[in-house]
């Protein structure tokens, strides 16, 4: 070979490494390239269940790891809350490098809450996850009666460093517990596997108090382009979406006046119409994931509340949703990461530092109650 032919193969083999290189680098630094990063993922098993479900939770581990995460399944006995606060606080602030990071946590089981009182408004105290996945800000609770004071500012950046899922059908009393574990795995993997499938299709259900703003529900509601929008106020009633949640959907959003068993539909002429948590465990509901704009309806220490009793019924995954008055409001952060392929849980965490939410007098307070019912690792795509 010539000097000359050897210094063409000579460029062209640099021109494809570099190419090649490029390729890789934009594979495995692509910034908006899916998740895991940070990856490491605890998950807390309450320790007086975790023999009956240990064949679940080695499957779910084995799931996780699969996915790309680095996962300790840790079997937990402490029953203060601040336990576990301060133990995911310490995987948050030490790791041997930024992937191992925690990213994340799952609950499963009767596992520790925080309560807030809202101290503005006369509301019941409810639980706040926020508590467990704020790790560097400031809580009060001035007179030490366990309740936090939130919303007595100035409170200091009630921002989320991570999320959590809660996994747990203890609050019913109408089902077989361990049958609900058993099942609410088995369906999981199945997702995870692609045994479990739904097309990639939404319903948006807007009862009459929130229907003069479809637009803009529906236009932030960007994870999905397959929308069936139920907005006309005379339609939105019981039998309605009785008929519509068991049709197929991926995702079902509603928005409806609720209680922590009930939703309240209103008909124009002043009348409501009722769906209760009943008609969820005895209806075959077809959809994995909701968004409940629906207050109190994820109160998940209330006996029989509607967000736990849609999580184990039937093919549910997992719900967003809000302890107290409130809901995952302004919302087109938490849709459009999913839409990229972020999990649930790093959709919810993003959202909440969404600065649109801080323009709104009391919108902090408003959504202080919002939660992860189910697995919080689960993607869309
Ligand atoms: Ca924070
Ligand atoms: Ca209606």
């Amino acid at each position: 070979m010539s000097k000359k032919s050897i210094a063409l193969v000579l460029i062209f083999v640099i021109i494809i490494a570099g190419v090649s290189g490029v390729f890789i680098f934009y594979i495995f630094f692509n910034p908006t390239s899916t998740e895991p990063s940070p990856s490491y993922v605890r998950v807390y098993v309450n320790s007086s269940i975790y023999s009956e479900i240990k064949p679940e939770i080695d499957q779910y581990e084995e799931d996780i790891k699969d996915q790309g995460y680095n996962v300790d399944v840790i079997k937990w006995t402490e029953t203060n809350v601040a336990e576990l606060r301060n133990n995911l606080t310490y995987y948050y602030n030490n790791y041997e490098n930024a992937s191992m990071r925690l990213f994340g946590a799952v609950l499963i089981g009767d596992m520790p809450y925080a309560i807030a009182r809202d101290t503005s408004m006369m509301y019941s105290d409810y639980p706040i996850d926020l508590y467990l996945m704020d790790l560097d800000g400031i809580w009060n609770d001035e007179n030490g009666n366990n309740v936090f004071d939130y919303g007595s500012e100035p409170f200091g950046n009630n921002l989320t460093e991570i999320f959590i899922g809660r996994i747990n059908p203890n609050p019913l009393n109408n089902i077989n517990n361990l049958t609900a574990f058993q099942n609410y795995f088995q369906r999981n993997h199945a997702y995870r596997n692609g045994t479990l499938t739904r097309p990639h299709s939404a319903l948006l259900y807007i009862d009459d108090s929130w229907s003069s703003y479809t637009s803009a529900w529906n236009n932030t509601f960007t994870a999905y382009t397959d929308v069936t929008v139920i907005s006309t106020n005379s339609l939105t009633n019981r039998t309605d979406y009785l008929n519509r949640y068991t049709q197929i959907y991926e995702w079902v959003h509603l928005f409806a006046h609720s209680d922590y068993t009930t939703h309240y539909f209103n008909w124009p002429s002043g009348i409501m119409e009722y769906v209760y948590n009943t008609d969820v465990l005895n209806n075959d509901t077809k959809a994995l994931f909701y968004n409940l704009y629906c207050c109190y309806a994820c109160n998940y220490i209330q006996p029989n509340n509607l967000g736990t009793q849609y999580l184990f019924s039937n093919n549910t995954l997992a719900l967003v949703g809000s302890a107290r008055s409130g809901g995952v409001d302004l919302y087109e952060t938490f849709y459009d990461a999913l839409k990229e392929g972020k999990v649930l849980g790093n959709a919810f965490k993003l959202w909440f530092h969404n600065p649109e939410i801080d323009t709104i007098s009391g919108k902090r307070r408003d959504i202080s109650g919002t939660t992860i019912l189910g697995d919080p690792l689960l993607t869309i795509i």
